[in-house]
C-alpha cells in the first residue's frame, strides 16, 4: 500500500475532524520522520511539542518497555512503585511541592479549573458556584466542552454549546484589563505564557510579571497552561520563568511523556493542590505505573540532554537565520527558544501553500490560523540540521 491507498481508506472510515498533510508516516528517529513511500522529512513540528525529546528516544523507550512487561495499570485503587518516584522526581525538578497526573491536556486543564473553583469556596471565601476564573482571547486550551465554552475561536466553539459558565474573557496581552476583570468572586486568571495555537503570539515583555503581581494583591490563582510551552520547549524549563514568575499552578502535558503516550500533570504546592480530598477527582489510567516510568525517563532526558538550553541557543541561532531571509511574502518572524513562527503577509496566499512546498522539500511545517509557519523541531535537533533545512526554507518563502 502507497500513501494514496491509506488515505482513501483514512477518508472513508475516519471521521473528518482533520485537515493534515498528506504524508502517511510509518516510522521515525530523533528529528526525523519517514513516510510509507520511502521519503525521509525533518519534523519541524515535534507532534505540537509533545517529542522535544525527539522521536522513539531509546532512553524513553527502555523505560517504557522494561515497565510494560512488569505492569502497565494498577488504577488509583491501589498503589504502585513508580508514581510517588514520579511525584518525587518532578517536585524537585519543578520547585513545586506536589502534582496531580492526568492524560491529555484537556484534562489536566479541566483539573486545574476545579482545582481553582474548590479553591475559591474553600480559602478565599467566595460564594459557592460564583467563581470566576478569568481567561485571554485567542487561547487554545483543548477541546471539552467547559474549555470550548472560553474560546475565542468559532470554528472550536459555535456548535458545541451549551456552554459552562463562570469564564470571562479579556484581550491577551493587555495586564490592564485583567485588573480591571478581577471582582470578589474572582478564583483563577489562567493564561498561556506564549500562545501557541493562536500563531505563536509572544505577549509584550512584562505582561506574565504584571498579571502575576496582580493576581498576588486580588488573592487570585495564576494558573499558566505551559502545555506547549513547558518543558523546555521555549529556553527554559517553564515559558514563565523568562520573567521570572512563579505562577501558582502549572499546566503541563504533550512533553511529560517524549510523545509516547498521553501524560499530563497540575503542580501547585500544598495549600492549594492539597484541598482535593479522596473520591474528588480521578481518572481511571491517570497516575498508572507505565505513565509514571515513561514520565519519570521523559524527565530525566529533558535535564541530562539540558534540552532547555539546547532550544534557548539553537532557537535563538534559528530565529537569526529565518529573519535573514529576505522573502516578499513573510511579515514577521517571531519566536521564543525552539517555538517559532513566521507571520506571513495576508496577500502571500496563506501558509498552507508554503507547508505543502516545504513537504516538497522534506520539511514537515504545520501552518497555524491561516497566516503562520510554524517551526518547532524536537529540542534535540543539531545546528547542522538547521543549515540543512535553511536554503529549503529560503527557496520556499520565495516561492511565486
Ligand atoms: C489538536 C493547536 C497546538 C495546548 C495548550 C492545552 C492543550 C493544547 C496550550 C490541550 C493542545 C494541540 C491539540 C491539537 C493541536 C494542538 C495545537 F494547534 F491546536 F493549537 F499545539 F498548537 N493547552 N494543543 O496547545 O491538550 O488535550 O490536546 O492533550 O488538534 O487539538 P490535549
Amino acid at each position: 500500500m502507497n500513501t494514496h491507498d491509506y488515505i482513501k481508506i483514512e477518508e472513508q472510515y475516519g471521521a473528518h475532524n482533520y485537515h493534515p498533510l498528506d504524508v502517511v508516516i510509518e516510522k521515525a528517529e530523533g528529528v526525523w520522520v519517514y513516510d510509507v513511500d520511502g521519503n525521509k522529512f525533518l519534523d519541524c513540528l515535534s507532534a505540537y511539542s509533545a517529542v522535544n525529546q525527539g522521536h522513539v528516544h531509546p532512553e524513553i523507550l527502555a523505560a517504557m518497555t522494561e515497565q510494560a512487561r512488569k505492569v502497565t495499570l494498577t488504577s488509583r485503587a491501589f498503589r504502585n512503585d513508580q508514581l510517588p518516584l514520579f511525584y518525587k522526581e518532578f517536585s524537585e525538578m519543578s520547585g513545586y511541592d506536589m502534582s496531580l497526573p492526568m492524560n491529555s491536556g484537556a484534562e489536566a486543564v479541566e483539573t486545574a479549573v476545579k482545582l481553582a473553583r474548590k479553591w475559591a469556596y474553600r480559602v478565599k471565601g467566595v460564594p459557592r458556584h460564583q467563581a470566576e476564573i478569568i481567561v485571554a482571547s485567542g487561547n487554545f486550551h483543548g477541546r471539552t466542552t467547559t474549555i470550548v465554552s472560553f474560546s475565542t475561536e468559532p470554528l472550536y466553539r459555535d456548535d458545541f454549546g451549551p456552554f459552562t459558565p463562570g469564564f470571562v474573557v479579556v484581550n491577551y496581552g493587555d495586564a490592564g484589563a485583567i485588573e480591571k476583570a478581577i471582582n470578589a468572586n474572582t478564583a483563577a486568571v489562567m493564561v498561556e505564557p506564549i500562545q501557541g495555537e493562536a500563531g505563536v503570539i509572544i505577549p509584550p515583555k512584562g505582561y506574565l510579571k504584571q498579571i502575576s503581581e496582580i493576581c498576588k494583591k486580588n488573592n487570585v490563582l495564576l494558573i499558566a497552561d505551559e502545555i506547549q510551552t513547558g518543558l523546555g520547549r521555549t529556553g527554559k524549563l517553564f515559558a514563565s520563568h523568562h520573567e521570572d514568575v512563579r505562577p501558582d499552578v502549572v499546566i503541563v502535558g504533550k512533553a511529560l511523556s517524549g510523545g509516547f503516550y498521553p501524560i499530563s500533570a497540575v503542580l501547585a504546592d500544598k495549600p492549594i493542590l492539597g484541598l482535593f480530598q479522596p473520591g474528588e477527582h480521578g481518572s481511571t489510567f491517570g497516575g498508572n505505573p507505565l505513565a509514571a516510568a515513561i514520565a519519570r525517563a521523559s524527565l530525566r532526558v529533558i535535564r541530562e540532554e539540558k534540552l532547555s538550553e539546547r532550544a534557548h541557543e539553537l532557537g535563538t541561532y534559528f530565529v537569526e537565520q529565518l529573519a535573514e531571509i529576505p522573502s516578499p511574502h513573510v511579515k514577521e518572524v517571531r519566536g521564543r527558544g525552539l517555538l517559532i513562527g513566521v507571520e506571513l503577509k495576508p496577500e502571500a496566499g496563506g501558509a498552507r501553500r508554503f507547508c505543502e512546498a516545504l513537504k516538497g522539500k522534506g520539511i514537515l511545517a504545520k501552518e497555524t490560523h491561516d497566516n503562520v509557519i510554524r517551526f518547532a523541531p524536537p529540542l534535540v535537533i543539531e545546528k547542522e540540521t538547521i543549515d540543512w533545512a535553511l536554503p529549503s526554507i529560503r527557496a520556499v518563502l520565495n516561492m511565486a
